[in-house]
């Protein structure tokens, strides 16, 4: 079957038909008169679905609904707000497979990422259960005679959510359980590339509210990149715009919240490297790099894109390295023995190209693939050979994210070199260190060690669980999303007083003589 037909089954597995409407604001908009998009498979480049966006009627119909929403929202108790997610995970839960299933035809990842990526979500609506019963605020001494101090957290409103194609659907969840059990209404603007799953996933939702009879907490708005970017970042009535993508987009997204005083979360771009020590195990090293640089062919912001290879044991690593690479299957993603999908479009192909002709310019060596690949029967979809680059720390296109599978090697010689290595880029999403040796794990993890939000020791730069705070520094943006306590990003904060005596004793003491 053809992925088209592979597609409409899927739709049907989940109870759904054709989707269309990319508009949804407790109904979903008609899609008479709307200018559409066409989704297409890379797989095989062929069109999956065309989706309407949002018009300017449309999304003020959305952020009205989503006003008049809170209010009602907000008031549910924060337990009943994570009951609601809970039932969003059964759901998904049970249509884990289909939905996956539908994430990996129209991203091109494989089965098990696809699913995976699901999983994501259910264990993200887990922890939002627990969590809706654990918004703690804390209890303050005050100085005052007869006051307490208290802090609390308090709902924000209306959040809105710029999701990017390479995770088009946990990413959104992340943010939007955890803001949901805080209280807040989510908006949810897909990329471009991935709008039939974000409508498939807000069918999913849809179904639920309307069985619980609840007030509406989830939106979605499809629309073209910039112009509903630039919408939701000057729209005071949205507090907090959670973006993923790109480092450009990322800056002019807070640059627009920012002349507003709203607030933003970043997870913007990723250079992660992995050092590799002369006292490491090395086959463990050569699976956890293999895996950082060709899960989802390279197109993660946590991806491994720099190796910092100690010169002892570059030879053998690499012929492991090497090897594993080899052994990967290039090809059509459904298929459960592929290990390397398509890239997006052939726009991501031409970077993939660019970067390795621009590395070979400046020097770069490849060591293995780097061009395209040619799957049989999957003549149109966006294959290439993940490339293996033998270059130098100081070039200017290592220090640049490629959302391709490229993997630049440096040779290092001791430990302070690879860490300046390591950090000599601008952006501080993910990091890896393998070792066995436990003072090299405690460097790389001190003040002097790594200067990303992320750490990883003797595990991949990809893959990170949702329980941890989720992001990273410098050009990556400082976001914090998904685990820990990255709920209060979702959340004011209200320094509460009273005084229950019978006077008014002032702080700092200051006296009132009336
Ligand atoms: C992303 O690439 O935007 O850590 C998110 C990981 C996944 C999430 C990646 N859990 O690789």
């Amino acid at each position: 079957m053809d992925i088209q037909g592979q597609k409409d089954e899927v739709l049907r597995s989940l109870g759904l038909g054709q989707l269309n409407s990319g508009t949804y604001y407790g109904m979903w908009a008609e899609t008479h008169g709307r200018e559409s998009i066409t989704s297409n498979s890379p797989i095989d480049g062929r069109e999956t679905a065309e989706i309407t966006l949002t018009s300017d009627e449309d999304y003020e119909r959305v952020i009205a609904a989503a006003e008049e929403s809170f209010t009602k929202w907000k008031s549910i108790p924060a337990p009943r707000r994570g009951s609601i997610v809970r039932e969003i995970g059964e759901e998904l839960r049970k249509n884990k497979a289909n939905l996956g299933r539908l994430l990996s035809i129209e991203a091109g990842k494989t089965i098990t990422e696809g699913e995976g990526e699901i999983q994501e979500m259910i264990d993200v609506a887990d922890f939002a259960v627990g969590l809706s019963r654990q918004l703690y605020g804390l209890d303050i001494a005050s100085e005052r005679l007869n006051h307490r101090m208290m802090e609390q957290y308090m709902p924000l409103g209306t959040v809105a959510v710029i999701s990017s194609f390479n995770f088009p659907a946990s990413v959104w969840s992340w943010n939007a359980f955890i803001a949901a059990v805080c209280g807040d209404v989510v908006i949810w603007k897909p990329s471009s590339k991935a709008p039939l799953t974000a409508a498939a996933i807000m069918r999913v939702v849809e179904r639920i509210n309307k069985r619980l009879k609840v007030p509406e907490a989830f939106f979605l708005m499809v629309g073209d990149g910039k112009k509903t970017g630039n919408k939701i970042s000057n729209d005071t009535r949205i507090p907090l715009v959670s973006f993923t993508g790109s480092v450009p987009i990322g800056k002019k997204i807070s640059e627009n919240v920012a002349k507003r005083l709203g607030r933003s979360i970043l997870e913007l771009g990723g250079n992660n490297a992995a050092v590799v020590t002369e006292k490491s195990d090395l086959k463990l090293a050569a699976k956890g790099v293999s895996f950082g640089a060709l899960a989802t062919a390279g197109q993660r912001c946590t991806s491994t894109r720099r190796l910092i290879l100690h010169e002892k044991v570059y030879d053998q690593f690499m012929e492991k390295l090497k090897d594993i690479f080899q052994r990967a299957k290039i090809g059509n993603p459904l298929d459960s023995s592929t290990v390397v999908g398509p890239l997006i479009d052939q726009e991501a192909v031409a970077e993939f190209k660019a970067a390795i002709a621009d590395a070979r310019k400046h020097g770069g060596k490849v060591l293995f693939g780097g061009k395209d690949a040619e799957i049989k029967d999957l003549q149109g979809g966006h294959y290439v050979v993940p490339a293996i680059v033998e270059a130098n720390p100081e070039m200017e296109i290592v220090k640049k994210e490629t959302f391709a599978p490229i993997l630049y090697v440096f040779k290092y010689r001791n430990l302070e070199d690879a860490i300046r290595i390591h950090n000599s880029v601008p952006q501080g999403l993910s990091s890896a260190i393998f070792t066995q040796d436990l003072r090299e794990v405690e460097e790389f993890i001190s003040a002097r060690g790594s200067d990303c939000g992320i750490v990883n020791v003797n595990t991949a730069t990809a893959g990170a669980e949702i329980g941890g705070a989720f992001g990273g520094e410098k050009e990556t943006g400082g976001g914090r999303e998904s685990g820990s306590d990255s709920w209060k990003g979702y959340m004011k904060r209200q320094t509460i007083t009273i005084n229950y005596g019978s006077d008014i004793p002032l702080s700092q003491d200051v006296s009132f003589p009336v």
